[in-house]
């Protein structure tokens, strides 16, 4: 994971600093790229403990096409309770974008599947969570905005892109904004399990996931934190299995995920700008 590091010294040394919504301030760049490839193991944050459960459920949820917090509270996880209003949802974020875009049974995640096994040489095989029709209004709270038809934050993993040569499954992100020390190692982990995963229900074999940012920014919060892990030295990258299976992409459950020889230094703990 020396790309994830090169990222965290290169805004540390070029980063400028900026405000911004939550109001905690950041270093920030414009622009930045990170390649994995996945052939090459698991790509998980070595530097600290990064709390794998969370990104399972957390994508599963999405490939549901849920946006409602109750199934991530029922398996323990709680990131994104503090944007769910007091029913627990979210509005049209990122299942509802993937799934049934404006409620026009426009679902990005089956057509794409589909498009990989009878055309994968396409360039038009992207989902997109991006949708201008639903961006809530920043001046007014989450739960209002989710309570108007829009979602309470704006996709911050905007779209994606797959790509097939030499039989192998590569995925491109673009992130529009990224949060280095708490989300990006999940958004990482993540996405690279969705390119395993459609790799495998589509047969092919995995090629690399390229994580491309817009603003990648590190909190003022987060500094103590993040020169800690730098003082860390990365550990080799763990490996992923699923289970073989399973050859729907809706059909995965927790249980079909294994990591095997993951061994990191110990969890730093940060707080989340809200
Ligand atoms: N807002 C901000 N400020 N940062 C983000 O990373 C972020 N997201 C999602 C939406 N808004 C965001 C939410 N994703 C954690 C991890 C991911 C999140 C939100 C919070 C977090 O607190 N992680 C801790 C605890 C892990 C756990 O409990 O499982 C950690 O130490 O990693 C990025 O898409």
């Amino acid at each position: 994971m020396e790309q994830y590091h090169d990222l965290i010294k290169h805004v540390l040394e070029n980063g400028t600093e900026k405000h911004d919504r939550t109001g905690t301030g950041t270093k920030s760049v414009f622009g930045h790229q990170m390649r994995f490839d996945l052939s090459k193991g698991f790509p998980m944050v070595t530097t600290k403990k990064v709390h794998l459960k969370s990104i399972v459920y957390e994508l599963l949820w999405f490939l549901n096409g849920d946006t409602n917090i109750q199934y991530l509270q029922e398996n323990g996880v709680r990131i994104w309770n503090e944007w769910a209003d007091d029913k627990g949802d979210l509005g049209p974020v990122y299942g509802h974008q993937w799934r049934n875009w404006n409620n026009e049974e426009i679902d990005q995640i089956s057509d794409i599947i589909e498009t990989l096994k009878n055309n994968p040489d396409s360039r038009r095989m992207l989902v997109s969570a991006w949708n201008p029709s639903v961006m809530p209004n920043t001046n007014k709270p989450f739960s209002e905005n989710v309570a108007n038809g829009k979602a309470a934050l704006p996709p911050c993993h905007a779209f994606f892109q797959f790509y097939v040569a030499d039989g192998k499954l590569s995925c491109q992100l673009y992130q529009r904004s990224a949060d280095i020390f708490l989300g990006v190692p999940f958004n990482i982990a993540s996405y690279a399990l969705l390119t395993m995963m459609v790799a495998q229900v589509c047969g092919y074999q995995v090629g690399d996931f390229v994580h491309t940012f817009g603003d990648a920014h590190i909190y003022s919060n987060h500094m103590e934190q993040v020169e800690l892990q730098l003082s860390r030295e990365p550990r080799p990258l763990p490996k992923m299995k699923l289970n073989p299976e399973v050859k729907d992409i809706f059909g995965f459950k927790f249980d079909d995920f294994t990591l095997e020889d993951y061994n990191p230094h110990p969890h730093i703990k940060g707080a989340v700008a809200i």
